[in-house]
């Protein structure tokens, strides 16, 4: 069992693991504790997180970023064709409809599933807390937007298996930040006293999102959120580039969209420079060499320019704060802190307008790139029974109201009913009562397209099968679970028909009806509109009960949410990650096989002319130097790539005529330290 939590960012990403100490935030192999999102596709490996981005200028077609808001969407989506024409690398078709990435990978073009572009990054961080912890890692808590829908949110959780993960829950990022921030805290209000309302901001890369949530001892409640999926970092590096692209080309008559590789080194520029902005006021500078037709260029800006090329999107920063207040109808003087996370909150104008929007001074309590993951470990030690932390109840919210509409059993057409209203408690079950004879259809849909950043409303079709009407020849009571689950999806948990059966005078009648929920997950029962004719026979409270008693049949559904990736295809990506990850390792150990020859080459030649220079006659020197420098030859031309064992070979020649000589040397220096440690024993 391992207690991890893994924030999946658009930019950075980081892994946080329980350890008897508490929970950290661990490093890669890197010492750094963020790993880019970033995966590059070679003729013979995958390289992924910082080795990857390393990659981005010079393998920019096959180096994919940004790749986080391509989950869950259609090819053709009108977003993904937009962002197409603005991407370095190529996007296509899946087989299913959904998006993949085109690459040259193993010297063939691939398209790859947006799934298993997120678990190739996931396998990444799972070595990461799998050297932390120095255990195989599987259970754990990735992290996804709050405005995530349906379809993006099962797109993350085959991602996770496809990486070979169990993801213990999806936890909204803003979530994360809350549980972060409340479950150390002592002095929160006793659970029957009026609540403590926090405001919490995360604005990265790609989104900016925003959540009220009420604290008291032991507990938080998301109340609202409100986001705009549009709005972070990535948008000012967009003015940026912008601005710059316009002045190179008055400047030095340059088109950068031409190039992709200046537009890639212009948009890391541009991003430094808006870092430096951030704590500069003055004039700054930006220079790149050899940009583009080996013309060196120059520009400089300082942040009151910024600020006013910026002021569209920095107009965009309050609209959520409106939104977010107005559902949770609270008052400016309710909130008793406004805490901000990530990475883009450090821009000083983002700060001054949501610090402006609640006249009061933001607190920065948390650690801005790190809270989401840290949130993230802890729900997942909440969730593991190995692990003891102290108890911490979490209720989310619903982010878009969910309908459900079916045909009527009357054929009066269609009826529809609202089962999650918007901000309603998750996770979170519900049991419907239907009267049917038939099997139905359940349609579940997203009833404020509007408001969703998304094009497609649909969330999946659900069919209760093998109803039968009564042996009466009356419709049957059907009841149908529904539910907003742990990760925050809709799903048609279970179906039962209620049989009534008649019995023999005078026996008791039997209720089966009462089921218990295996979840510690609240639920509640709402009738449908077609319910209600039940209420009809109302019969007089003293009048005897039926002589019935009634079985309970489990029903059969099936389950067809948009986009879900076939079982088939989960299964045979799970496969060939398997491969590439095998694939990588090899490929890593060539690699190290022939950096051990070079640095043996380059060592020995240091020290035979060095310490071991009286270890050796003349003549063999000579000829292993003769042999280092054939090597390094051989290294630079046929040696440079060849298969582990030609290097493994070309060391053990080497290490033939170089042992000897180190082992004298050796030798000799361990001769007269034997002679004094005889010394201190006389
Ligand atoms: P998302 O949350 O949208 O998925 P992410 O989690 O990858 O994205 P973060 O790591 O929170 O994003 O933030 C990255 C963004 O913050 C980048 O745009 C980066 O340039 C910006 N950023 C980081 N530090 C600073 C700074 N000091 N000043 C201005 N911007 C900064
Ligand atoms: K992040
Ligand atoms: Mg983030």
């Amino acid at each position: 069992m391992s207690v991890v939590g893994f924030d999946v960012g658009f930019l950075n990403c980081y892994v946080a693991v329980a350890r008897a100490g508490g929970i950290e935030t661990v490093a890669n192999e890197y010492s750094d504790r963020c790993t880019p999102a970033c995966v590059s596709f070679g003729p013979r490996n995958r390289s992924i997180g910082a080795a990857a981005k390393s990659q981005v200028v010079t393998n920019c077609k096959n180096t994919v970023q940004g790749f986080k808001r391509f989950h869950g969407r259609a090819f053709s989506d009108p977003y993904i064709q937009r962002l197409k024409s603005s991407l370095v690398y190529d996007l296509a078709q899946m087989p299913s409809g959904t998006t993949g990435i085109k690459v040259m990978y193993m010297e063939e073009e691939k398209v790859f599933s947006i799934e298993q572009v997120t678990a190739m990054l996931l396998t990444k961080m799972k070595e990461t807390a799998e050297h932390a912890l120095k255990k195989p890692v599987a259970d754990c808590v990735v992290s996804v937007p709050c405005y995530y829908t349906d379809a993006e949110r099962r797109s993350v959780v085959d991602a996770a298996q496809i990486a070979g993960l169990n993801c213990l829950r999806l936890m909204n990022e803003t979530t994360a930040v809350a549980l972060a921030y409340g479950i150390y805290k002592q002095d929160l209000p006793a659970p029957e006293e009026k609540p403590r309302i926090v405001v919490f901001v995360d604005i990265g890369h790609s989104g900016y999102q925003t959540s009220v949530c009420a604290f008291n001892k032991g507990k938080l409640k998301v109340l609202a959120t409100a986001c705009d999926p549009e709005l972070g970092g990535k948008d000012f590096d967009e003015m940026l580039v912008r601005h710059f692209c316009e002045e190179f080309g008055k400047k030095y008559k340059l088109d950068v969209k031409t190039k992709p590789r200046a537009l890639v080194r212009l948009y890391q520029e541009c991003e430094k420079l808006k870092k430096l902005m951030s704590a500069n006021s003055s004039d700054l500078p930006l220079n790149i060499e050899c940009f583009m037709n080996d013309i060196d260029v120059s520009g400089k800006l300082n942040r009151v320019q910024f600020e006013e090329m910026c002021a569209d999107v920095l107009g965009r920063v309050e609209a959520p704060l409106h939104n977010l207040m107005e559902q949770a109808k609270l008052k400016k003087e309710d909130i008793y802190a406004v805490e901000i996370v990530g990475g883009a909150s450090r821009i000083p104008s983002v700060k001054e307008r949501i610090s402006r929007f609640f006249g009061k001074e933001l607190s920065t309590t948390l650690n801005a790139d790190e809270a989401v993951a840290r949130g993230c470990a802890l729900q997942c030690a909440i969730l593991s029974p190995a692990f003891k932390v102290r108890e911490f109840s979490i209720t989310d919210a619903v982010a878009y109201p969910i309908s459900l509409k079916w045909n009527s059993a009357a054929e009066e057409g269609l009826s529809d009913c609202e089962v999650f209203p918007k901000n309603h408690a998750a996770p979170f079950s519900k049991v419907l009562t239907f009267y049917r004879r038939e099997p139905f259809s359940l349609e579940a849909y997203y009833n404020d397209p509007k408001e969703l950043p998304y094009p497609d409303p649909t969330i999946g079709q659900f069919v209760i099968q093998k109803v039968v009407p009564q042996a009466s020849g009356e419709s049957s009571k059907v009841k149908v679970k529904v539910r907003v689950n742990i990760h925050g999806i809709f799903s048609v948990s279970s179906a039962s028909l209620v049989e009534v059966q008649k019995t023999e005078e005078g026996e008791e009648p039997m209720d089966t009806e009462q089921q218990a929920t295996p979840e510690k997950e609240k639920e509640e029962e709402t009738s449908t509109e077609e319910s209600k004719t039940e209420k009809k026979s109302d019969q007089p409270p003293q009048a005897k009960k039926p002589k019935v008693k009634t079985k309970v049949l489990e029903l059969p559904i099936e389950n067809s949410p948009q986009w879900e990736l076939a079982v088939d295809m989960l299964n045979l990506f799970v496969e060939n990650e398997g491969k590439m990850i095998m694939q990588d390792k090899l490929e890593k150990e060539r690699n190290d096989a022939k950096n051990y020859v070079e640095e043996y080459v380059y060592d020995m030649r240091d020290k035979l002319h060095g310490r071991l220079e009286k270890f050796v006659s003349e003549a063999d020197r000579d000829i292993l130097s003769l042999q280092l420098e054939d090597t390094e030859n051989w290294l630079y031309e046929d040696g440079e790539d060849q298969p582990k064992q030609q290097y493994i070979d070309k060391l053990a020649v080497l290490k033939k005529l170089g042992q000897p000589i180190q082992e004298r040397y050796i030798e000799s220096e361990e001769r007269p330290r034997a002679f004094d440690d005889m010394g201190k024993q006389i």
